[in-house]
């Protein structure tokens, strides 16, 4: 028997833990975490332990599936690339480039071979109907961080470590591990604020086993989020809290804020919140005299009728308090990859509408609330292909079942991904990248997010048998540019790469400004693939080498060097530095925001519904795609409605029995849950369920479907600002099945 170990960084959710992995002739045998573990410190959840499952899934995909005669049937890479370019060609010609729509989904951000491959396929396609995942998800905090700071990715995180007060809302980190706040073990981080004298505060309609944990749980009503932040602002200007200190004189626009929330005081939210006007002001005051603290909102704040405002309303109270930017407040992280330097804009969205709905693009997408629009509705620009790339909307976008429906008279769909699911089943030809542990991993995209700055690279623990995730992109990107099926993957990536190191030496103050981008190129040898183009990344950002310019500077290659990743220390202050604004302050007071404060106020002046839902996750799901685990999906039914007794009694429901919901959207069956955790006029059913469609291949999660919740969101309300899908606070009525 030969054994080896291997590490690798979990891919699955942002908590980004470090792994090692027990190999026995081939076979994962036991996934632990790794103690030497720089970030992650040998934390592990149950779902890291199951990528060697995953691995070995049956159902998981390895080689290519077409549909013939409809039925999904095996075919060879090259065969598969011919039927695109013929099919993809075909309605290009006929339709026209916006006839082509995109959609990507979450793991792409987990994957850095996708995040380097996905932009030059996008640019490629020339369509304006790109989706993504980000508008059922953090749009409205990127379009925060745009307008305050410069930049989507300018996203100050909670400094957990250090902090002494954390006010945290919309947010489930016990189930989820965190996001937009990238933390292995947040549980235990939580915990050690507590056991320093700090303290932890949960704002949430359901009392989670993270408001459990904390020192206080205030309950509230859905999608209201925006009106208590508002009011703790109002609160401050009224107490004469406001301290932003060393920032004052970096910040435009405190006292626009001041005059925009006058009305918004603590007294005026609280029947609408159902958060006592003494909670909002004692809450204020808390998070004022704490030497450091900070707010934190996320899925339940941001995918919410005001999320953009919500999500501008926690960073305001963080800077108004003097915690943004500081330690033990909310900090910006510092990627080894980030640019040297960022061109100062002023951010805009809407610079194109979608054609039906006349929604605003923003970051270059359109709201995948409306995808389905754009494929139903006739006339130029319709959409009659798609591709999707890592994602399943049809579970985890507004009205799935209708998305699904379209779908189905596309004239042509080709999807990434490595399972035959509820989405994938739509599509004509299917190209499964490799498994996790054929893929090496880098954290791209995280490395924005983190609480602490480090960087880790692990290589592939086993070699793959297809082509890689980037090869896969790449030659799709060939195929969109015209260019055929047969193109060298790695000729175009090289050509494409020469051509953006050539770009750079052209760049006056660049660290390879005036050299041979040959001689560069050369440089970037010892790697293949997506590698060269993240080791140029790598050593032209801030913390690199600027290819032997920086000799303190990193490489990947010093990176690779430690398998535990490269400790960099804590967050440290960033600004003014970092600020990408035209003004170059914080735009604190940016007019869309302060406008969106009426549309509020309009809100508050409604009848609330009596009944409404909202969303859930728990440890051993991750969005729509880890049931067909067996070990994951074991034990008592999780996918049900909960419930207040008080509800249930009214209603004539009962714990256990069946209860259709209906919205405005759509109708289910679900299981009831009775439970005193959740407050009354609300129910919760968790999402990425509904693994009951036809024709798919998920012989696991078939058998424990569960119901698509998103059949009873509603993909006709947005949050206007961003885009974003309204995910919690929807509408709906329930009565007892029978
Ligand atoms: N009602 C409701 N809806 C929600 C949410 C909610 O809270 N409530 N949450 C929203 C959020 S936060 C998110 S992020 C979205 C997620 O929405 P999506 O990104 O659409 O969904 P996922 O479940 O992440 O789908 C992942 C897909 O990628 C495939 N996949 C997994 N790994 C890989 C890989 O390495 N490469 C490729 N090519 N494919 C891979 C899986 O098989 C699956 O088909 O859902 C959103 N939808
Ligand atoms: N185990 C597991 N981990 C995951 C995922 C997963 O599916 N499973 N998904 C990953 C992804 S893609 C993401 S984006 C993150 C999300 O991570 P989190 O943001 O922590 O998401 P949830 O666990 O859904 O927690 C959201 C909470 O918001 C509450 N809520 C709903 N509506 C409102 C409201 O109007 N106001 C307030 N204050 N609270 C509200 C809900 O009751 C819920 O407890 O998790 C990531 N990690
Ligand atoms: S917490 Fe997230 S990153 Fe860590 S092992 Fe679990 S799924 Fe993987
Ligand atoms: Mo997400």
């Amino acid at each position: 028997m030969t054994e080896r170990t291997a590490h690798r960084t979990c891919p699955l959710c942002e908590a980004t833990c470090g792994l090692v992995l027990s190999i026995a002739d081939e076979e994962v045998t036991v996934i632990r975490g790794d103690r030497d573990d720089t970030f992650s410190r040998g934390f592990i959840c149950p779902k890291g332990s199951t990528l060697g499952r995953l691995h070995t899934d049956p159902d998981r995909l390895r080689s290519p599936l077409v549909r013939r005669d409809g039925r999904h049937v095996e075919t060879t890479w090259s065969e598969a690339f011919a039927e695109i370019d013929r099919r993809l060609g075909a309605v290009r010609e006929a339709h026209g480039d916006d006839a082509l729509g995109v959609y990507v989904g979450n793991p792409n951000a987990h994957n850095f071979e996708s995040a380097i491959a996905l932009k030059p396929l996008l640019r490629a396609t020339r369509t304006r109907n790109i989706f993504s995942a980000s508008t059922v998800d953090q749009r409205p905090k990127e379009v925060a961080n745009a307008y305050l700071y410069g930049g989507g990715l300018l996203n100050a995180v909670p400094d957990l470590d250090r902090t002494r007060f954390i006010l945290i809302l919309g947010a489930n980190p016990y189930e989820s591990n965190g996001s937009l706040a990238s933390a292995p073990d947040w549980p235990g981080r939580l915990e050690a604020i507590r056991a320093r004298g700090g303290k932890v505060v949960v704002v949430d309609p359901r009392r989670t086993r993270t408001a459990a944990e904390a020192d206080e749980h205030l309950s509230i009503r859905p999608g209201t989020d925006a009106a208590l932040l508002l009011a703790m602002v109002n609160c401050l200007f009224d107490e004469n809290l406001v301290a932003p200190g060393r920032l004052a004189e970096f910040t435009a626009g405190i006292d626009e804020v001041a005059a925009a929330v006058e009305s918004i005081s603590p007294e005026r939210v609280e029947a609408w919140t159902r958060v006592a006007a003494s909670d909002i002001r004692r809450l204020t005051r808390q998070l004022a005299g704490a030497d450091r603290g900070c707010v934190y909102g996320r899925i339940g704040t941001h995918a919410a009728a005001f999320g953009t405002l919500a999500a501008w309303a926690c960073d305001v109270l963080n800077l108004l308090t003097g915690n943004l930017d500081r330690a033990g407040g909310v900090m910006f992280p510092s990627p080894i990859h980030e640019p040297r330097s960022r061109a100062a804009r002023s951010f805009q969205v809407g610079r194109w509408k979608s054609r039906v709905r006349g929604l605003d693009e923003a970051f270059g997408e359109l709201p995948v609330a409306t995808l389905v629009d754009e494929i139903e509705t006739g006339g130029a620009g319709q959409i009659q292909a798609l591709i999707t790339v890592a994602g399943n909307p049809v579970l985890t976008t507004p009205e799935g079942d209708r998305l699904g429906r379209a779908l189905a008279g596309l004239e042509f769909m080709v999807s990434v991904d490595p399972y035959l699911n509820e989405t994938t089943r739509h599509a004509d030809v299917i190209l499964p990248p490799p498994s996790a542990l054929e893929r090496s991993h880098y954290d791209l995209a995280f490395a924005s997010l983190v609480v602490h700055n480090h960087a880790r690279y692990s290589p592939a623990v086993f070699p793959a048998t297809g082509p890689s995730e980037f090869e896969i992109l790449v030659t799709l990107t060939g195929i969109v540019m015209g260019m055929g099926p047969e193109t060298d993957p790695s000729d175009l990536a090289d050509a494409a790469l020469l051509q953006q190191i050539a770009a750079a030496t052209t760049v006056p103050g660049s660290p390879i400004e005036g050299r041979e981008p040959q001689e560069l190129m050369a440089m970037l040898d010892r790697w293949e693939g997506a590698e060269k183009t993240l080791d140029f990344m790598i050593r032209m950002g801030a913390g690199g080498d600027g290819f032997g310019r920086d000799p303190d500077g990193w490489t990947l290659d010093a990176i690779v060097a430690q398998p535990h990743g490269v400790d960099r220390g804590p967050l440290v202050e960033r600004l003014p530095g970092i600020l990408a604004t035209a003004s170059g302050k914080i735009e604190l007071a940016p007019p869309p925001l302060l406008a969106d404060v009426a549309r509020l106020e309009a809100a508050m002046g409604e009848a609330p519904p009596a009944l409404v839902l909202v969303g859930r996750r728990d440890l051993r799901s991750n969005n729509s795609w880890l049931h067909n685990v067996e070990v994951l999906v074991k034990g008592k039914e999780r996918c049900t409605m909960q419930i207040h007794p008080d509800d249930a009694e009214r209603l004539g429901l009962v714990d256990g029995e069946a209860a259709t919901v209906t919205s405005r959207a759509g109708t289910l069956e679900v299981p009831v849950s009775v439970t005193e955790d959740i407050a009354p006029g609300v129910v919760s059913i968790p999402y990425g369920w509904g693994h009951d469609q036809p024709e798919t291949r998920l012989s696991v999660a078939s058998r424990r479907p569960g119901v698509n919740v998103n059949r009873l969101t509603d993909g006709s309300i947005i949050d206007p600002l961003s885009g974003n899908a309204v995910l919690n606070g929807i509408p709906v009525s329930v009565t007892p099945v029978g």
